[in-house]
């Protein structure tokens, strides 16, 4: 019998879907990041949201003062920004964004899909064919939050019926357009990944690698676990385990690490959103190594996602050890606190600083 690995030494990893906030939840979150990532995508989700490459420029110099004042160089950290599609998104606002050459997709929010996403698109294939042509001639991946918001669609079901209703479609009138299936999180979702015609991929997270959806029911209501899409049952996150460590280069890592204020999720109407920016890493850790497949995930982490977005792996490496490691309950967030998820318990891999 082989031995267990103890040492996991990779290739500097990215995250390729992250919440950053802004202003000072931005100060307090963004060093946890950069610990463990070298690059992220930062989502546009914030009020008002990044709708144009000036303000994803004026967003980027917010980052990286934010990096400064917490004492990081920046260039330890590239944030790779994006831009929230909108109805009116213009085809010439696409160019701009692809010759900025610091955006890196543009992320389609179905209105009222999840956090801040009312300025969402209400009709994709209707209103928005000139930026997706646009897209689809200048190489710039479209970043899909995969479900249906028609009320009438039971919440568990709204990721599969997006792919027969929107990204079949999708797909079928723009067959070059490079996308990403952002969190996914049903076997459905994993299937249509995997056999999907053109440049197709997925971020998968680590909640959904190591929860189903008792967790969010685990001897009472628990908030830390509730995040849009909604964890799934267990079928479905195997399939997620199995695809993430398949060796396919059309899954990623996206944490899609997602902070709210402790009051705003222990809360009559809580907030989605699970923060794990802080132990991303050893999140992904215990669940590939919990099917044995270590082996696969500097591939998940490290060289799937530059490959699909046309970057340049990483230099440097990142190394993670077998070792006890108690999930802070709680940290510091602005004037107030914001649990990570699964805070308070223990995992079996730390990174090394
Ligand atoms: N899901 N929360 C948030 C975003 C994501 O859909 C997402 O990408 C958020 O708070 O921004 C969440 O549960
Ligand atoms: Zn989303
Ligand atoms: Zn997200």
């Amino acid at each position: 019998m082989q031995s267990p690995i103890d040492t996991l030494t990779i290739t500097r990893p990215d995250d390729w879907h992250l919440h950053l906030r802004d202003g000072a939840v931005l100060d307090s979150v963004v060093a946890d990041t950069a610990r463990q990532f070298a690059r992220a995508i930062i989502m546009p989700n914030l009020r008002p949201p990044v709708t144009t490459t000036e303000l994803a420029h004026a967003y980027r110099d917010r980052i990286y003062s934010a990096l400064e004042r917490a004492g990081l160089s920046t260039t330890s950290f590239t944030p790779l920004m994006t831009l929230y599609l909108t109805d009116n998104t213009s085809a010439d606002e696409v160019v701009r964004a692809s010759k900025s050459g610091f955006v890196h997709g543009i992320k389609l929010y179905p209105a009222g899909a999840t956090t801040n996403s009312d300025a969402g698109v209400t009709d994709l294939l209707g209103k928005c064919v000139p930026a997706l042509e646009a897209m689809q001639a200048t190489g710039m991946p479209l970043l899909v939050h995969g479900e249906v918001t028609d009320p009438e669609i039971d919440l568990f079901d709204r990721e599969a019926i997006f792919i027969d209703r929107i990204m079949i479609p999708l797909r079928r009138a723009f067959p070059a357009l490079k996308v990403v299936f952002e969190h996914l999180t049903t076997s459905d979702g994993v299937d249509y990944v995997r056999e999907a015609a053109g440049p197709v991929a997925a971020t998968i997270t680590a909640h959904h690698l190591l929860y189903n959806r008792n967790a969010l029911f685990q001897g009472g209501m628990r908030p830390h676990w509730y995040c849009l899409p909604v964890l799934k049952r267990e079928r479905h996150r195997l399939a997620l385990l199995q695809a993430a460590s398949s060796g396919s280069g059309r899954f990623f890592l996206g944490t899609d690490s997602a902070p709210h204020a402790k009051g705003l999720k222990e809360n009559a109407c809580g907030c989605a959103g699970c923060y794990t920016a802080l132990h991303a890493m050893e999140l992904y850790a215990t669940a590939f190594d919990s099917v044995g497949s270590l082996d696969k995930l500097e591939a998940f982490a490290s060289l799937n996602g530059p490959a699909f977005y046309g970057l340049p792996v990483n230099q440097g490496t990142l190394t993670l050890n077998r070792e006890a490691y108690t999930i802070p309950a709680e940290l510091p967030m602005a004037d107030t606190t914001v649990v990570p998820l699964a805070g308070g318990e223990s995992l079996g891999w730390k990174v090394a600083l």
